[in-house]
């Protein structure tokens, strides 16, 4: 939709460059750069880049053309098009008047290009009158492109759909893209104005504007209206809504940040819960009724407390959403589990891994078994519970179990049988359990040996076969 400077008295509307990563959206602004003199344009900045691929947008303003008596200023606008901040991306295109869709014209890049142009209009059907899209074919001179005509029909554009041909590094068809696009904008600017006025229309923003938006938690809360994510938690809450309190609030900014950069990838989700992993943080989030949100959050911190040294640095928090249900967030730092490290040294016939995996596994068990006995703490010893986060074994959950030496004996037996095909890896793990519940004192003697009995190998240490 077209805004009003009321400042400048400008109509201003945004043409969006949107495309496949590489595909030549910022050259078109480059060159834009040098084909229109300075009075015309203002300069084209690239905000927080730090290589050549666009980070969060490029932006030129081009003036010239008049709408309802108000001179017009157009907003150039690129999006990043690396997939990894598609968030990004996403919030740019939905402020577009206009999209010009680049793409390269090689047969190869116009398969990405058409599931990239897909999914920007699966995007786009969410508001009902989605803008118009102007496709430029880019890079002509490259060996292999096609014809404009094959291109329609390779992206599977409607028949009569024009392309633009161009080879903007130099500077062809550049000119003919951008007067095309800031025409058919002008237009519908045109239709607005005389149907609303200019008072209806909203206050432009600027690129400082724009950045401001993309970044934080701004992004986060768009997502949240989108029902692309529950309610989230917020930093500033009430002290008994997270937990730890001030690491925690930390932890909730460092969150937004991340989901600010687009980079989170939901890894399940259901009506009641979701789990994603966002920015370096494991995330899971379930759903609690409101007036038992804060009950269940002081639960499961003294369950977390009560893990001791296996604890990782969980923060809890609740996002309270309308009606009668809030949302338990827990937010750990990623690690990948000892599950998944087992499954890949194995599948890789990787002894030497499997060798470390197997070691910290063994340290688990030993932590477990001393819970279970000192402390009256029982955990899923599993090995999808368990990774390591800077060189300490640590237990992914907060969920506690009844303590169990059986419990923990059978896991400890599973391990024998199941990497059988590396007997030097097995030795090595019989080796650190033992070794491991030995160093914890008397009290765990005879859950040792309940333990080790199940695994004893051919070289069961001296201590047990006396
Ligand atoms: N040969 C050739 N190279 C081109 C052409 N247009 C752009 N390039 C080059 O393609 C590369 C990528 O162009 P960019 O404009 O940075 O690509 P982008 O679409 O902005 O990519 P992202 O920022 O990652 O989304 C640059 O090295 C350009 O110089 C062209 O018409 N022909
Ligand atoms: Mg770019």
């Amino acid at each position: 939709m077209a805004t009003f400077d009321r400042s400048y008295g400008y109509i201003v509307v945004r043409v969006v460059y949107d495309g496949p990563s590489g595909a030549g959206k910022t050259a078109n602004l480059k060159q834009l750069v040098q084909t229109f003199s300075a009075q015309r344009r203002g300069a084209l900045s690239s905000p927080r880049q730090v290589d050549e691929t666009t980070a969060y947008f490029d932006w030129l303003s081009l003036n010239g053309g008049v709408v309802g008596g108000y001179p017009l200023r157009a907003q150039l606008v690129t999006t990043p098009g690396r997939d990894a901040l598609s968030r990004r991306r996403w919030h740019l295109v939905e402020q577009a008047d206009v999209i010009v869709f680049v793409t390269e014209s090689t047969p190869a890049a116009l398969k990405v290009a058409r599931r990239s142009l897909e999914l920007l209009r699966v995007r786009l059907s969410r508001s009902s009158l989605g803008p118009p899209i102007i496709v430029q074919a880019n890079k002509q001179d490259a060996p292999g492109a096609l014809s404009t005509e094959a291109i329609a029909d390779a992206l599977g554009l409607p028949p009569g759909a024009e392309v633009v041909p161009a080879q903007t590094s130099d500077g062809i068809g550049v000119r003919e893209t951008v007067v095309r696009a800031i025409r058919c904008a002008a237009a519908l600017a045109d239709r607005d104005v005389v149907a609303r006025g200019v008072d209806a229309l909203d206050d432009t923003e600027d690129e400082h504007d724009l950045l401001g938006r993309l970044d934080g938690s701004t992004m986060l809360r768009a997502a949240v209206e989108h029902g692309d994510l529950p309610a989230l938690p917020d930093e500033d809450a009430d002290g008994r809504d997270v937990w730890p309190e001030r690491s925690g609030r930390a932890v909730l900014r460092a969150l937004a940040r991340g989901f600010a950069a687009g980079a989170f990838v939901p890894s399940s989700t259901s009506p009641d819960a979701v789990s994603l992993r966002a920015s370096g943080f494991f995330v899971t989030s379930s759903r609690v009724a409101a007036d038992a949100g804060r009950d269940e959050l002081r639960a499961r911190a003294r369950a977390l407390i009560r893990l001791g040294a296996l604890s990782t640095s969980t923060t809890l928090a609740i996002a309270r959403a309308p009606g009668a249900w809030s949302w338990l967030w827990a937010i750990t730092p990623c690690a990948s589990t000892l599950e998944e490290r087992l499954d890949a040294a194995c599948t890789g016939d990787d002894e030497a891994r499997l060798t470390e995996a197997l070691e910290a596994y063994a340290r688990a068990l030993a932590a477990a078994l001393a819970l279970a006995v000192r402390d009256d703490v029982g955990l899923d010893v599993a090995p999808a519970r368990f990774g390591e986060v800077d060189g300490r074994v640590v237990y992914l959950s907060d969920r506690l179990t009844a303590p169990s030496v059986a419990a923990v004996a059978e896991a400890a037996r599973a391990i024998p049988a199941r990497c059988a095909r590396w007997p030097a890896a097995v030795d090595a793990y019989r080796a650190a359990l033992d070794a491991t519940l030995a160093r914890r004192g008397p009290l765990l003697a005879r859950a040792r040996a309940e333990v080790l009995a199940g695994i004893a190998g051919p070289h069961p240490s001296r201590e047990l076969a006396s």
